[in-house]
Parts: structure tokens; C-alpha cells; sequence
């Protein structure tokens, strides 16, 4: 097990004062911060082989086409995938699923069902709102339990939400807002049984602990590059190799076709078959540094670690007066978000930045959740691995303030 205290020096935007006190940054479910091995490896690529990938014999291209293509190789070790073919490079968990839901439109007609659940981000709901739209698809959605329960997907309800109609179960694997960690493996396992295709929203799961595409039996998951220490405007679709070469490109163009004539063109296979255009080589790069770095850290370790301060948080916070923290008691995410009666989450949010604190104030993309919940809004803390107790005593004494300023709940 590590310390986060022993991590902070291989980042260097946490060494910095905000309003005169030294950051601490807890908001990690928005983006990561990102270590010294993977800035080095963004500056090594446009310092040394910066050049276009796959089309050139010159050597610099030849470099930069062998450390893409080994970034591709290292992320699908990355979430233990069969084949580099079933890394594609998208811009993020966001362009992940609407590349997925466009490509499955075809296959879908009136009277199939596509399943989601109540505690989607946004990015995993509108998709699939538009997709039923455009096929005449019924969207449905796994209940989540009450509104004081523990924050858990309603399972019992999928007896009866998960028909032969159900072509598509698009779930979160951990929510952004809840801080529940819903059981992917299973949630898998049940959708197959009904031969619906399955799509997993990793984006708050897949740079805190391990992440194995086959022990959970998905057939798609979506992630980001830049909650997983690595740099924005990289993230990843890995979906299984023979679902893949059924699935419509979403985007055409250079790189990704045969052979074309004025007639028509034939599709490569994946992965060059949705990486229409230049990609994004240099962040693809980085974002194999960021495997590798977490890789060392010990993907174990930093569940043990992030999942420790989320739930002592969870604690801590829970003795606050007037406060709702929402989500499971028990195991949960390292992430922690809370309302007060009586103080608003932007007010929380400014008056914690005072204090050199980050945190995140509003519906974090969740309205429908937030809505059945019966809120506008919350505060999220959220953790990583730089990120120390002592951190979650300083968010508590910066709260206490913030609550004797409004003198609520005193
Ligand atoms: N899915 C989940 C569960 C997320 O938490 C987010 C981003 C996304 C999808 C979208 O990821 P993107 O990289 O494509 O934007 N969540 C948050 C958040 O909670 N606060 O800021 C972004």
C-alpha cells in the first residue's frame, strides 16, 4: 500500500497555493491530475517524433505510427482486452457511446427495448435517447433504490426489465454522483442471458482499480483518458472483436477505408475503421504513460486507497449538522457528494476555494437523478491517489466555517 502524501511530489500542479493555501484538489471525478511520466511523454513526442501515423516510410513517422500503435497494445493490457483491434482511440467516454449507439441504429426497430439506469451521466442517457428516437426503440431504466436507501441499482427489477426484447443494457459501472459501485460483472451476465449487448460507462471505474474486459464479460466500454491521469481529448472504445466488425463507422474518411471509387468505398476492419482522419496521436501516446504509471502504482492499492478515503469521508461528513450525503453506506466509490439544508453547493464550492480547496457544485450531468432525489444540486468531493486524510479533516474544518458563516444547522 502506498501513501498519497508519497505520490504528490510526481505531480506538479499540486505544488501550488490557491487564495494563499496550498491546493487541495478533490475533484478528481471531473479530471485527474497528471504525473511527471505523463508530461514528459507529451513533450518526448513533440519534441522528438512528432509526424503523421500510418502513412509515411520516413522515420519519424515510422516512430510515431510504432509508439501509437504501442499505445494501443498497452491500453488493451491496460483492461486485459484479446486483441489490440478492440482499442479504439475516440476522444472520450462521451464519443465512445455515441459512437457505439450510432453504430448499433441499424439493428435496432419498434418494439426493441434499450435498458439504462436512473443514475446515467448524461453522456450515457441522451445517446440512447436519441438512438430510441431515431429506430422507435423504447428506452428503459433500472430503477434506483429510494430515496434515503443506499443508493444501489434496483436489482430484483431487472426479473422483469430484462426481456428477449432488450437488445441493448447501458449502465454505469460507478455512478459520478451516487459514489455506488454497481456490480458490472453480474449486470454482464444477466443481459447476456437475454442476448442484449452490453455497454459500460468506465468512466468513474477504470483508473481506480483493476479492470479486466473479459472477467466482467462486457461487450463494450467506454473511458476517458483524462480520469485516469491521462491527458484530455483521448479516451477509449473497446468493444469485443466480432461485434465490432459488425458495427457501422460513425465517421468516414482517410484511414479508414480499403479502397474507394467514385462509386463507393469498403470499410477497413477495426481499429481503422472508426479512426476516420488524423488521430489524436500524441495524447494516445500519453495516455499509455498513464497506464503504465498506474500500472506501477498498483491498480489493487489504489482501490484499497481511493475506496479508504471515500468512505472516511463519507463518515466524517455524515457527523455535519443539516447535511444529506447521498449514496451507499457501505462499499463505495472514492467519491463523496452531500447537500445542505440550508447552504447552496455554488456557495459551498466558492467558500471551499477560499480555503485552497476544489470541489464540484451542481447537477454533475445527473439532472434525472438529481431530480428523483428531490435536488438541485450537490457538492462532490472526489479522490485520487495524490489525495491524503488529512485533506478530508482540512474539507471538514473548511465545511465547519462554511456552515457557522450561514449559521445553518447550528
Ligand atoms: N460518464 C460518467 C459516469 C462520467 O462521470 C462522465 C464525466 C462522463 C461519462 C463523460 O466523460 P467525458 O470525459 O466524455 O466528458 N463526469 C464528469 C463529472 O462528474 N464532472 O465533470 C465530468
Amino acid at each position: 500500500m502506498f501513501s498519497g502524501r508519497d505520490l504528490r511530489s510526481d505531480f506538479p500542479v499540486l505544488h501550488q497555493q490557491v487564495n494563499g493555501k496550498p491546493l487541495v484538489y478533490l475533484d478528481n471525478a471531473a479530471t485527474a491530475q497528471k504525473p511527471r511520466p505523463v508530461i514528459d511523454a507529451l513533450i518526448h513526442f513533440y519534441e522528438r517524433d512528432n509526424s503523421n501515423v500510418h502513412r509515411g516510410l520516413h522515420a519519424l513517422s515510422m516512430r510515431a505510427t510504432q509508439a501509437y500503435e504501442g499505445a494501443r497494445t498497452r491500453v488493451a493490457r491496460f483492461v486485459n482486452a484479446a486483441d489490440p483491434a478492440e482499442i479504439i482511440f475516440t476522444r472520450g467516454t462521451t464519443e465512445s457511446i455515441n459512437l457505439v449507439a450510432r453504430g448499433l441504429g441499424g439493428r435496432l426497430q419498434a418494439g426493441d427495448v434499450i435498458l439504462t439506469t436512473e443514475m446515467e451521466h448524461h453522456s450515457n442517457l441522451v445517446p440512447w435517447q436519441q438512438l430510441a428516437r431515431a429506430t422507435g426503440a423504447t428506452l428503459r431504466y433500472v430503477p434506483v433504490l429510494g430515496n434515503d436507501a443506499e443508493g444501489g441499482l434496483d436489482l430484483a427489477a431487472l426479473d422483469t426489465l430484462l426481456t428477449p426484447q432488450v437488445k441493448v443494457f447501458a449502465f454505469t459501472h460507478i455512478s459520478n454522483t451516487l459514489g455506488t459501485i454497481n456490480p458490472a460483472a453480474h449486470l454482464c451476465a444477466r443481459a447476456r442471458a437475454v442476448g442484449a449487448v452490453t455497454v459500460i460507462d468506465a468512466a468513474q471505474s477504470i483508473g481506480h482499480g483493476p479492470f479486466d474486459v473479459r472477467d466482467l464479460g462486457a461487450d463494450f466500454v467506454a473511458f476517458s483518458g483524462h480520469k485516469m491521469c491521462g491527458p484530455t481529448g483521448i479516451g477509449v472504445l473497446y468493444g469485443r472483436r466480432s461485434l465490432l466488425d459488425a458495427l457501422a463507422p460513425d465517421e468516414t474518411g482517410g484511414g479508414m477505408v480499403v479502397s474507394v471509387d467514385y462509386a463507393g468505398a469498403r470499410w477497413k476492419p477495426s481499429p481503422e475503421r472508426f479512426e476516420a482522419g488524423t488521430p489524436n496521436v500524441a495524447d494516445a501516446i500519453a495516455l499509455g504513460a498513464a497506464c503504465d504509471y498506474l500500472d506501477q502504482v498498483g491498480r489493487d492499492a489504489i482501490a484499497r486507497h481511493d475506496q479508504a478515503l471515500g468512505k472516511l469521508a463519507f463518515e466524517k461528513l455524515s457527523a455535519l449538522p443539516g447535511i444529506r450525503v447521498l449514496g451507499p453506506r457501505g462499499e463505495r466509490s472514492g467519491l463523496v457528494s452531500f447537500a445542505f439544508a440550508d447552504v447552496h453547493a455554488h456557495d459551498v464550492v466558492t467558500f471551499a476555494d477560499e480555503d485552497g480547496i476544489a470541489l464540484r457544485g451542481g447537477h454533475h450531468c445527473n439532472q434525472p437523478l438529481m431530480r428523483k432525489l428531490g435536488l438541485a444540486s450537490t457538492t462532490r468531493a472526489s479522490f485520487y491517489l495524490y489525495n491524503t486524510e488529512e485533506e478530508i479533516d482540512q474539507l471538514v474544518t473548511s465545511l465547519r466555517r462554511i456552515l457557522k458563516f450561514f449559521g445553518a444547522g447550528m
